[in-house]
C-alpha cells in the first residue's frame, strides 16, 4: 500500500514547513498523512476507481495535495517534496527523534554547523560547540545530550502498538499451512510487554521443511539469519527479528512455558521444580529421566501445583505466589469496556466530528463515549474556552436526544482535557468545569520541574472538585522522554484521598500509567480508567492496547471505571 509511505512524505513536507516558518500548511499536511495512515483502502485503488476527484474526497485533501497524491502514485516522487530534500539535505526523522528538537532548530543546526544527521549532532553536542549558537544555550545542549541517550537506551525495541498487527497476521498465516498443526506467539509479545525486542513463534507441525519454506519466503523480509528445520530466524523491512522454532507435539507445552518467559519467571519456576524433585526445560517436566508431562501449559503448572498464570504476569512479580495459593486474580478484558472517556473531537482540531466518534464507539459495542476536548491554554491543539465549552454542551445535548429517541441507550458524554498549569490551577473556571459531566486535567507544559514541585502540581489539581481524572499520569512517551519527575506514593496517596482516577492511556507509544504503576495503584486502592486519548475516530481500537498493560498490572474489572454501565457510571460521576 502507498498509504503509508506517501502519509511518511507528508509528515516530513510539514517538518520543512514548519523550518520555514510557514502558517497553518504544516498542519494540513500532517492531518491528510493521518488520514492517509488511517484509510482503509488502498489509495492507489482509489484512484484508478475514481481518478483526481476521488483522492479529493479524502478527508482535508484538496487540490493542491491531491496533485501531489496523484503525482506520486503515477511517478513515485513528489517534486515540491525533492526540492525541500536538496535545500536541506537533513536525515530529518532521525534528528526530529531526539526530544526537544523541532524543524526550525534542525535548520538553525544545519544553517550554521552544517549538522545532518544523529551522530553529527552528538559530536557537536559533546564538543560543546551547540551552546554558542544564537537562541540555544547550555541547557538547550545538556537536553540534546540527554534526549540522545534517552534514544540509545532504547534503541532496538519496537512498541508493541507498532508491530502487534503483522504478528498477528503472521499468526493467522502460519494457521492457515495445512501442515500447521499448532501455532503460538510466546515471549514478550505473549507476556504483551509495552516494548519488544524480537517476536517469537513455535510451531508444531510434521512438514517442518514446507512451514521453514513458507516462514523465510514471507514478502517483507529482508534478510534471512538463519533457515534450519528446528529454527529459523528473519528480519523484516519495518526493522525488527522473528524466530520460529519447530518442537515435538510432547514438548509443546513445555516449549510454550519457556519461550513465553519471563526469563524472571521461568527463574523461579525452575526452583520450585528443582525443591519438588523435579526437572523442568523446554522438553518438559522430568522426574529423573522420565518425562512427567510436556503437551500442555497447563499441565505442567498443575504438576507443580500451582495454577496457569495468565501470560501478562509472568514477570515475577508475584504471580507465582499468588498461582500457588490459588488466588490469582481475575484479570480484566477488552470485552470489559464498555465506553472511552478520553477523546477529542474536530472542535480542538480533531479528525473526526462527534457524531462520527459516538458512531464509531458505537459500532465497538460501547455504552458510552466521552468527548473531552483540548482547553485554551494549549492552544496549538486549538484548545476550547468557556464559551466554546458551552456551545460544545448544546451538541451533545442534541446528540443524545436523537440517540435517546431512536431509542438507543447510547450517551455521549461532556468533558475537557484541561491544562494543570503550573502553580497546579486548571485553565478552565470552576463554574465552566461544573456543567461538565466529569473533568481530566493533564500536565501539557512544563515538564522539567523539580521532583517536589510536580507532585504538589498535580496534587492541587486533583484537589478541584471538578476533576475526576488525571490524564497520562507520568507523562512519559516511550523511546522518546521519560516521565517527569514525581512522588508516585505520595501522588496515590492523594488520589485516594481525593477519591480521583488515574488514566491508562491506551496510546502505544504512552501507556501510561504503566504496569508497575497500574499494579501499584490498585494496592493503594485507586481506581482507574482506561482510555484511548483518541485524536480520530480509528484511535479507538487502541483501546486493546491499554487493555493489556491493565492485565499486566494485575486489574480487575472491578478496578477500571470504564466497565461501569452507562447507568452505573452517570451514577458514579
Ligand atoms: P524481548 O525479545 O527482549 O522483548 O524479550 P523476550 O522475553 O521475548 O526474550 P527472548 O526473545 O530473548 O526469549 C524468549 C523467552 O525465552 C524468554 O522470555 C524466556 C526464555 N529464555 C530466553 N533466554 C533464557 C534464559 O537464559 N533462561 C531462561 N530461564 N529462559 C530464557
Ligand atoms: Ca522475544
Ligand atoms: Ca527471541
Amino acid at each position: 500500500m502507498k498509504n503509508q509511505e506517501i502519509a511518511k512524505i507528508f509528515y516530513e513536507i510539514a517538518d520543512y514547513l514548519e523550518m520555514e516558518e510557514v502558517q497553518f500548511k504544516p498542519y494540513a499536511y500532517q492531518k491528510v498523512a493521518l488520514a492517509l495512515e488511517n484509510l482503509e483502502e488502498d489509495i492507489g485503488e482509489i484512484y484508478e476507481k475514481g481518478g483526481e476527484k476521488a483522492i479529493e474526497e479524502i478527508p482535508g485533501v484538496g487540490k493542491n495535495i491531491g496533485a501531489k497524491i496523484v503525482e506520486y502514485l503515477k511517478t513515485g516522487k513528489i517534486k515540491y517534496y525533492q526540492d525541500y530534500k536538496k535545500k536541506y539535505p537533513v536525515n530529518m526523522e532521525e534528528l526530529t527523534s531526539v526530544e526537544g528538537l523541532g524543524p526550525k532548530m534542525v535548520r538553525d543546526l544545519y544553517g550554521t554547523l552544517k549538522i545532518k544527521n544523529l551522530k553529527e549532532l552528538e559530536k557537536a553536542a559533546r564538543g560543546g560547540k551547540i551552546r554558542s549558537l544564537p537562541n540555544f544555550g547550555q541547557k538547550t545542549e545538556k537536553n540534546i545530550l540527554e534526549g540522545i541517550k534517552f534514544l540509545k537506551r532504547t534503541e532496538g525495541r519496537f512498541l508493541l502498538g507498532d508491530i502487534f498487527p503483522q504478528v498477528k497476521k503472521i499468526e493467522s498465516d502460519l494457521r492457515s499451512l495445512k501442515e500447521v498443526e499448532e501455532v503460538s506467539i510466546c515471549g514478550s509479545v505473549r507476556r504483551m510487554k509495552e516494548t519488544i525486542g524480537d517476536v517469537d513463534f513455535l510451531v508444531v507441525t510434521k512438514s517442518p521443511e514446507k512451514v521453514m519454506d513458507f516462514f523465510c519466503s514471507q514478502p517483507d523480509i529482508i534478510k534471512i539469519w538463519s533457515k534450519g528445520l528446528t529454527k529459523s530466524s528473519i528480519r523484516l523491512k519495518q526493522g525488527f527479528d522473528v524466530d520460529l522454532r519447530v518442537v515435538p507435539q510432547r514438548s509443546y507445552g513445555s516449549a510454550l512455558q519457556y519461550f513465553t518467559g519471563s526469563k524472571e519467571h521461568n527463574i523461579h519456576l525452575r526452583k520450585i521444580a528443582i525443591n519438588k524433585g523435579f526437572k523442568l526445560n523446554e522438553y518438559g517436566l522430568f522426574r529423573g529421566l522420565k518425562i512427567i508431562t510436556g503437551r500442555t501449559e497447563e499441565g505442567i503448572y498443575k504438576a507443580l501445583g500451582m495454577n496457569c498464570p495468565p501470560p501478562e504476569l509472568r514477570e515475577n512479580r508475584g504471580e507465582i505466589e499468588s498461582a500457588l495459593r490459588n488466588k490469582l486474580p481475575v484479570l480484566i478484558q477488552l470485552a470489559d469496556i464498555k465506553g472511552d472517556l478520553h477523546c477529542h473531537s474536530n472542535w480542538n482540531g480533531g479528525s473526526n466530528s462527534i457524531l462520527e466518534m459516538a458512531k464509531a464507539a458505537m459500532s465497538l459495542g460501547y455504552e458510552y463515549l466521552g468527548i473531552s476536548d483540548h482547553t485554551k491554554f494549549l492552544r496549538i491543539e486549538h484548545g476550547l474556552n468557556e464559551r466554546q465549552l458551552v456551545q460544545q454542551r448544546k451538541e451533545i445535548d442534541r446528540l443524545n436526544k436523537k440517540f435517546q429517541a431512536s431509542g438507543s441507550k447510547f450517551r455521549v458524554l461532556h468533558s475537557a482535557e484541561t491544562n494543570i498549569l503550573t502553580d497546579g490551577s486548571i485553565d478552565i473556571e470552576d463554574k465552566t468545569l461544573k456543567k461538565l459531566d466529569y473533568a481530566i486535567a493533564g500536565v501539557h507544559s512544563s515538564f522539567k520541574m523539580p521532583k517536589e514541585k510536580m507532585t504538589e502540581r498535580i496534587i492541587k489539581a486533583m484537589k478541584n472538585p471538578y476533576i475526576r481524572i488525571i490524564s497520562h499520569p507520568t507523562g512519559r512517551i516511550l523511546k522518546r522522554r521519560d516521565e517527569y519527575q514525581i512522588d508516585i506514593d505520595k501522588i496515590l496517596k492523594a488520589a485516594k484521598e481525593t477519591k480521583t482516577i488515574l488514566e491508562v492511556n491506551s496510546f502505544p507509544e504512552r501507556l501510561d500509567l504503566d504496569d508497575v504503576n497500574i499494579k501499584k495503584a490498585i494496592e493503594f486502592g485507586v481506581k482507574l480508567v482506561i482510555n484511548t486519548d483518541s485524536h480520530h475516530k480509528d484511535h479507538l481500537k487502541y483501546m486493546e492496547y491499554g487493555v493489556y498493560q491493565a492485565r499486566r498490572g494485575w486489574a480487575e474489572p472491578f478496578d477500571v471505571i470504564n466497565t461501569h454501565s452507562i447507568k452505573k457510571l452517570q451514577d458514579f460521576f
